[in-house]
């Protein structure tokens, strides 16, 4: 593994005899893959408070570091690994783990709904099988991605931009000409800086956290997908915990995924924000918009279809109803 090899040490000698446990009390070492305090942690580090108030006595969380601690795109295998705990992740920074995990941005339906209908479990059993993780919680439904630009563009036509990516965007802008560019949120702000990109795919929220709306001055809509940010725990460490444990942890997760419902509000509040920091917005309408969609939904499952054709449509059964 890349990370920083000291941390990684510490951490090791830390949870060589598994996370940190007195009598009845287990406390759990969590890692986020994007910077605290930052939008893609918020749910995270509520949901620790939420557990470190109402799992006194059965379970904790230690909140150990963000992308400083654990590079993003080596976070999968520190917890598939168990060098974390818990990691606070999303599918895209975790593609070579669980390949078809792009299928979740592509879900058009929620957690609760999904949690109804079998596809949580599903989702679970493929995150078990192929990344040796319980998946816990789910947060970022609500909210979708968004192509951001230095320069303008007049229709779905990519060709001739260099487009910071992840595999969440990849097939979409591939498939619409754009040439593509993988890093971890961390090299954004330089990148545009350096004018080695024209653009980035990003969410509709967190684009003020890391200073990128000096960078930006366009966003085009509308938005596509849905934000997957999820609470991973390691399977060795979550079949430890006693089920008084593991059923606080799961009530915990009911309830932060509960605030899911409040991002519609805070896309709008956001998108002011975004405006007041000097971002022009760029409608794609009529057939433009219908292209824009079409080909985000087609490329995005065309992808995961030819990743694993029966899981694929499996998942899609139970993601787009
Ligand atoms: O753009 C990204 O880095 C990305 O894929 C992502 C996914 C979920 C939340 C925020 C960013």
């Amino acid at each position: 593994m890349k990370f920083n090899a000291t941390f990684a040490a510490a951490l090791i000698a830390a949870t060589a005899f598994g996370p940190a446990a007195t009598a009845e009390e287990v406390t759990l070492r969590a890692v986020s893959a994007f910077n605290l305090g930052t939008t893609f942690s918020r749910e995270f580090e509520a949901y620790t408070n939420w557990i470190n108030e109402n799992g006194k006595g059965v379970v904790q969380i230690e909140i150990v570091g963000g992308p400083e601690a654990v590079p993003p795109f080596e976070l999968g295998n520190a917890v598939m690994a168990g060098v974390v705990d818990m990691a606070n992740n999303t599918s895209a920074f975790y593609p070579n783990l669980v390949p078809t995990g792009d299928a979740i941005h592509l879900a058009e339906n929620t957690i609760q709904e999904q949690r109804a209908n079998g596809c949580y479990a599903l989702l679970d059993r493929i995150h078990q099988e192929q990344m040796n993780v319980k998946y816990l919680a789910h947060a970022g439904d609500g909210m979708g991605f968004h192509l951001y630009l230095t320069k303008p563009i007049e229709g779905p036509d990519l060709s001739g931009l260099t487009i910071r990516t992840t595999p969440v965007y990849q097939a979409m802008f591939s498939a619409l000409g754009a040439n593509l560019v993988r890093t971890a949120p961390g090299e954004v702000y330089s990148a545009l800086e350096r004018g080695a990109i024209d653009g980035y795919g990003w969410p509709s929220q967190g684009v003020l956290d890391l200073g990128w709306d000096e960078q930006t001055k366009f966003r085009v809509d509308p938005s596509f997908y849905n934000v997957d940010v999820n609470l991973l725990v390691n399977l060795d460490v979550w079949n430890g915990l006693t089920d008084e444990q593991r059923a606080k942890l799961e009530e915990g997760a009911i309830w932060v995924e509960e605030t899911n419902a409040l991002n519609a509000e805070r896309n709008k509040e956001e998108y002011a924000k975004q405006a007041g920091a000097g971002i022009e917005t760029i409608t794609l309408e009529g057939a433009d918009a219908e292209k824009w969609l079409t080909t985000a939904r087609d490329a995005g499952w065309a992808h995961v279809e030819e990743v694993d054709g029966p899981l694929a449509a499996e998942l899609r059964g139970c993601l787009v109803q």
